[in-house]
Parts: structure tokens; sequence; C-alpha cells
């Protein structure tokens, strides 16, 4: 074997020693993490966390057109990716100098802990499994590498044959070392995953909830809500299929036992209830649309859905809020918080503290065991999920997850509409098309959709029935095309008579607008 090749791969087992110590970095950091302290502590996920929260505004936007309900997996994908690099490189600069490649692991411990300690609800023993983890990583890499650096005998591998296979040994034995180290990162990381509260736990826990049946349930739909038009958006969303958005890259695992709900703040009396205690209060049973303000004009995050819950003015007027409180500002398990106008919560609508979803527990990914939904307001400012404390206070005094990102303390939904058929760049034949879609502006309604082709006049829509005014309203129009290149555009007149405006706008900083379109070709 020439020198070079040796080097070579003497290098490479530096690289994939280093791997494999970051590797037990992660892993023990993984098992202290939930054996000790919380999952979320976990180095991984502190640092993919604290990501999101620092993410520019461009870069989320970016991210979530790009990749959708996937932005997470790509986030976590390129964060194993960028570890790998850095791991590898780390065992090159321990070969090349002992401690160097230790030091690495050490700087990048000191941005884990930071992001640790410093989540929402982090503590300063979240730095303890980022800590015990790079203690177990230094050791491995000091160990394995130290193996593999020249000693004065086999400086030069080629002098003999001899000193040439006394310097294999080593190699081989190294080899054999930094595979049991990835065994071991990955045995600890595996048993950290297990000895926490598991994702399928929770999903145990609510597979055997039974909800009660509620006193005041939802009414039946009004006929002809749902128009029988193929290619349509149901009227009601399923659960698999509803929009998902939130900053959490591992879903919080709250077990209905041991979920609480603190009301504090600017009260007269302090409230905690159980979720056994909701369960027995009087649940009302709504549909409402959710909404979230990253839609774009024509996109798809928005969802109607059945909503078993209790109504939160109910639940507040129990706590006696003070005169001065204008601001409900809720909490999640996992640190996300929303402001929501107190006013609007209090003025008679149906703002819920809910449990189910179209007849069943709320699932995981939508807030199990409970979470806000308040029609007419963004999601961002009102549909805490994974709630666990409601505060009274002030929009002077307090200020919330997305606000802080610069995003509108106040956000009622603005008026949408969105054409479903035909799709975009529909090849059609001439004659009778069906035009259809759904348009929404919760809590004032639907009262008009008006459909353009190309510069023609606006012509009325039919409407659907209207299910509430909290529900989106699906509409179609007949259309008789002519062959040629067309554009359809979509308008809607809100219940209080105000025409959606044309005026385009991004989702940044209150929510998108404009007017939907959709390029035909017709032949
Ligand atoms: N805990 C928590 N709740 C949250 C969020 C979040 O990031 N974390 N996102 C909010 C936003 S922006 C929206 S639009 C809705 C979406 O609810 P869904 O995922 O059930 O559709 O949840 C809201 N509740
Ligand atoms: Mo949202």
């Amino acid at each position: 074997m020439t020198a070079t090749t040796h080097r070579w791969r003497t290098r490479g087992l530096a690289a994939l020693a280093g791997i494999a110590a970051g590797g037990l970095t992660l892993g023990v950091g993984e098992l202290v993490a939930s054996l000790a302290v919380e999952p979320a502590a976990a180095p991984f996920l502190a640092v993919g966390n604290t990501f999101v929260d620092l993410t520019p505004e461009w870069l989320k936007s970016f991210a979530i057109r790009t990749f959708g309900e996937n932005d997470k997996l790509v986030l976590l994908a390129g964060m194993a990716v960028v570890l790998l690099v850095l791991s590898a490189a780390g065992g090159l600069l321990e070969l090349w100098r002992r401690g160097a490649g230790v030091a690495v692991l050490v700087v990048l411990g000191g941005v884990a802990v930071a992001a640790a300690t410093t989540r929402p609800t982090g503590t300063l023993t979240w730095a303890l499994p980022t800590a015990a983890g790079v203690v177990a990583g230094a050791a491995a890499l000091t160990l394995l590498v130290g193996r593999l650096r020249p000693r004065a005998a086999d400086a030069d591998p080629t002098e003999s044959g001899e000193s040439a296979s006394a310097a294999r040994l080593p190699r081989r034995q190294v080899l054999l070392l930094t595979v049991a180290v990835a065994g071991l990162a990955v045995l600890t990381a595996a048993g950290g995953r297990r000895f926490g509260r598991t994702l399928a736990e929770v999903r145990e826990a609510r597979a055997a909830l039974r909800l009660p049946a509620p006193p005041d349930p939802a009414p039946p739909l009004p006929a002809g809500v749902e128009l029988d038009v193929s290619g349509m958006t149901p009227f009601t969303t399923p659960n698999r299929d509803f929009f998902r958005v939130d900053t959490a890259l591992d879903l919080p695992r709250v077990m209905p036992e041991e979920w609480r709900l603190r009301i504090h703040g600017m009260v007269g009396r302090e409230i905690e209830l159980t979720f056994d205690d909701v369960l027995a209060l009087d649940l009302v049973e709504r549909m409402i649309t959710l909404t979230c303000v990253s839609n774009e004009v024509g996109g798809e995050l928005a969802g109607n859905a059945v909503w078993l819950g209790y109504p939160l003015a109910d639940l507040l007027t129990r706590a006696g809020p003070s005169p001065g409180a204008d601001m409900l500002l809720s909490t999640s398990v996992d640190g996300f918080t929303a402001g929501t106008p107190l006013d609007v919560v209090m003025d008679g609508r149906d703002a819920l503290l809910a449990v189910g979803m179209n007849g069943e527990p709320l699932p995981v990914e939508h807030g199990f065991p409970a979470r806000l939904v308040v029609p007419g307001l963004y999601g961002y400012v009102s549909a805490t999920k994974w709630v666990t404390d409601l505060e009274l206070t002030r929009f002077d005094r307090a200020t919330a997850y997305w606000t802080d990102h610069g995003w509108a303390a106040k956000a009622p939904i603005k008026t949408a509409s969105r054409i479903d058929v035909p799709g975009s760049f529909a090849d059609l034949a001439a004659g009778r098309v069906v035009v259809a879609g759904v348009a929404w502006a919760q809590h004032r309604g639907i009262s008009a959709v008006e459909v353009q082709v190309d510069d023609g006049d606006w012509r009325r829509a039919e409407l659907a029935g209207e299910a509430s005014a909290d529900t989106w309203r699906q509409w179609s129009w007949e259309w008789d095309a002519e062959p040629g290149n067309h554009t359809l555009r979509v308008r809607a007149t809100d219940g209080a008579g105000e025409l959606q405006t044309d005026e385009q706008a991004p989702p940044f900083p209150d929510g998108s607008s404009g007017r939907h379109s959709v390029v035909v070709r017709v032949s």
C-alpha cells in the first residue's frame, strides 16, 4: 500500500469516527433529555425548534411555498446533513491536532445549550442533555482518533512490510470501535425515544377516549350546502385532509389525565381545569371554517370542521375578567402563544375551547387534547393547539409568537374566494362548463359570488346553501365556453355587503388579498 492510500484511509476513518462521535453526542443527549429532563431539551430538537423561531419571514414563506407540509421534514433532513459534515470535519481536525475536533464538538454543544435553555419552556437544567452528550462524544472522539494519529514507529508505513501491517492493525481496531460507537449512538437515541412519553401512547389514550354527546349538538347541515360537482372541495374537511400549520417539529405529547388548563391574569378568580372537568361541562358542537394567514390567494390553507367544545366566553366569565383586560393570551404546552382580542371572544360568537373535531377527539396534529377555535380570526391570533394556559392581559403589555415576528396583532379574516373547478390550465371542450368553488368571510358570511371571463362583465354565480356565517360557502356558475384561451376570475361579497378587494397583497403582515383566477384552454 502506498503512503497516499494509507493517509487517505486514515483520514476516511477519522471522518467516520467523527460522525460516530457526533451521533453518540446526540444519542446520549436524547436519552438524558427523556430520562431526566424533557424530550424537547434534547440537542437536535432544541436547535431545530430554535431555528424555526429565528427563521426570517422570507425564508419561512419560501419553505412553506416550496415544501408545503413537508417543510419540517426538509429542515430536519437539512440539519442532519449539516451535522454529518461538521462531525466528519471534527474527526479530521482531531486527527490533524489533538483536541481540535473536541473543540468543534464543544462549540456545537454550546450552540445547542443556548438553544435549549432559551426555549419558551426551557430552564437551566435543559443544558444537561447536551452537556452529557458532549462529554460522551468527546471521549469517543479522543479514543478513536487518538489511535489513528501516527506514532513515531509507523511514521512512514512504506518503509518496511512489517510496519505497514503494524499500522493496519490499529486501523482495523478503530473501525470496529467506530462501529461500536455508532451502534451505541443508535441505541441511546432509540432508548431516549422509548423511555419518554411516546407518540404511540398518546395516540392510544386518544383512541380510548369517549367524548360525551353534547347537550347542544351541531344542527344538521341544511340541504344544498354541498354541490354535486366533481373536483369540488368537500364542504366538511375530513380530519386527515385538514391543513396543518404549526411551529412544532415534534408533536407535543399530552396525556389527557395530565393536561391542565390554567386561567389567570386580570381575573377576579383563578381557575384550573382538568380534562375531565371540561368533559363534564355543557359542551356545544359548532361548524367553523379555520383559515391560516399564510394562505395565498387561491391557496389551500383553509378547512371546515365540526368542533366540540365549551364556549370560551362562559369559561372566562367564571374567572371574571377585569374591566381593563383586552387580550386573551393563550399558551401551548410547546410555548407557542396567541393574543386574541377579548371583545371578539366575548361578543357572542362561538369561540370555543375545543376537544373534538368531526366527531372524534382532536387529532394529535390538531391540538390533542384541547385547543382554541375562534370564528372570524386567522389561526395565528386565536387557534392555539395543545393549549394549557389562558391569561387575561392587555395588548399594550403582552405580545405573542407571530406578532413578535412582525405580523399584525389583530387579524380578522379577509373575504376570499377560490375557483376549484376547472383547474388551472385545464383543457376543456367548448359548450357548457361548470365553474365552481368556495368563498369565505367567517363571521360575516358570504352574500354573493361573481365570476368574470377575460375582461367581460361580472356574472352572478349561484350560491349553495349557507350552514352559518362562520363557515365557507360553495358556489357554481354555468359558462357557455367558446374556443380559445380564457381567464376566469372570481370575487365575493361578504354578509355586510362589502366586496372582496382586488388589491393584491401577500400574506404578510395580515393576510393575502386579491382575486383568484385560472387560465383554461377551450377547444
Ligand atoms: N401550539 C400551536 N398552536 C397553533 C400554531 C402553532 O404553531 N403552535 N399555529 C397556529 C396557526 S398559524 C394556525 S393557522 C392554526 C392551524 O390549525 P390546524 O393545524 O389545526 O389547521 O393553528 C394555530 N395554532
Ligand atoms: Mo396560520
